[in-house]
């Protein structure tokens, strides 16, 4: 049988959708391929360890962070399709242009950073929003509820490099091929699975954890598997095709770069995601850095877990 090979270029020209959110995901792709060099070449190149500063959330900046914020910050520029980016790395955004009719992007640009120096899978996560209707691109412009976006994508740099696209259209997987440096389509559909087999939290954190939290993983320890990397996007990525309930009761996870480009892929592909009251994608932000407790993956585990 032949295999077909479908690039991800054109799998972005084959679907309508507006063409600056393609060039918006090509931009992402073109700055994956770059960050997973950087990621091989680690310890070869120095880029290990911390840069000796402290980011606006109060955490050391590892060297990585900084390069994976200024390669995907330069690949948006050079694709003229985004007007403003929140990056978990910068205090403020980056404005890029005022042209009304481009997209918005929130990015964790290097997430699992306590993982880089040890070889565990990391990844990157994107959320990308309309600029329609607004007069003029300000800071405030990007502070929009999770629901109004029109597509997400992440990258897990681990034991092979895979992308995932999240639009309208639906959920699909590309997995880097080093040899010709281009994405390829490996998983055309993506959707949950319905039954919960793993869950993933950090334990460490019991004493924190509701009764209700605390009860409920009591529960789940008797039907599902726990795994915990430690990288959002990595546990994200193994429930997302598995099957699976991931939770950070505490508060910790950032709305507008983690929680809310997560939850659009997992609503694409059959689940959902709550911070234990609301659903996540309802949430009106009030600021680019708030946090938000996490509960994501399939619906029916993620609607046992309730907060207050
Ligand atoms: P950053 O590397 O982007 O700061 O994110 C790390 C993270 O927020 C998320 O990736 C993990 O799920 C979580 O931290 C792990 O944290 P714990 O070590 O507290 O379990």
């Amino acid at each position: 049988m032949e295999l077909t090979i479908i690039f991800l270029r054109e799998y972005l020209e084959s679907i309508d959708i507006d063409n600056h959110l393609k060039s918006t995901l090509y931009a992402i792709a073109n700055g994956a391929i770059l960050v997973q060099e950087k990621v091989d070449r680690l310890s070869i190149d120095g880029h290990t360890g911390a840069t000796g500063d402290i980011n606006v959330q109060g955490e050391v900046v590892q060297k990585l962070d900084e390069l994976g914020s200024q390669i995907f910050l330069d690949c948006f520029r050079t694709s003229q399709s985004v007007s403003i980016v929140g990056c978990e790395e910068l205090e403020n955004p980056e404005i890029i242009s005022q042209d009304p009719n481009l997209c918005i992007v929130n990015m964790d640009p290097v997430d699992g950073s306590s993982n880089i120096d040890v070889s565990v899978s990391i990844g990157s996560i994107f959320g990308i929003w309309p600029s329609t209707n607004l007069n003029e691109i300000t800071n405030k412009s990007l502070l929009l509820a999770g629901k109004q976006q029109i597509a997400a994508a992440y990258v897990v740099y681990g034991s092979n490099t895979i992308m995932v696209i999240a639009t309208e259209k639906g959920v699909s997987g590309f997995t880097l091929d080093n040899q010709c440096n281009e994405f390829i389509l490996t998983h055309p559909i993506i959707s949950l699975p319905d039954s919960c087999t793993y869950y993933s939290v950090n334990y460490s954190n019991w004493d924190q954890f509701s009764s209700n939290t605390k009860s409920q993983l009591e529960e789940l320890q008797k039907t599902s598997s726990l795994r915990y990397v430690g990288s959002l996007v990595a546990d994200f990525h193994r429930n997302l095709l598995k099957g699976g309930v991931f939770l950070y009761p505490s508060g910790k996870l950032r709305l507008m770069y983690e929680a809310n480009p997560l939850t659009f892929v997992m609503k694409k592909a059959g689940g959902s995601a709550t911070n234990g009251n609301e659903n996540i994608l309802d949430i009106v932000p009030k600021e680019l850095h708030e946090r938000t407790p996490l509960f994501i993956g399939n619906t029916k585990e993620v609607n046992k877990f309730t907060i207050g």
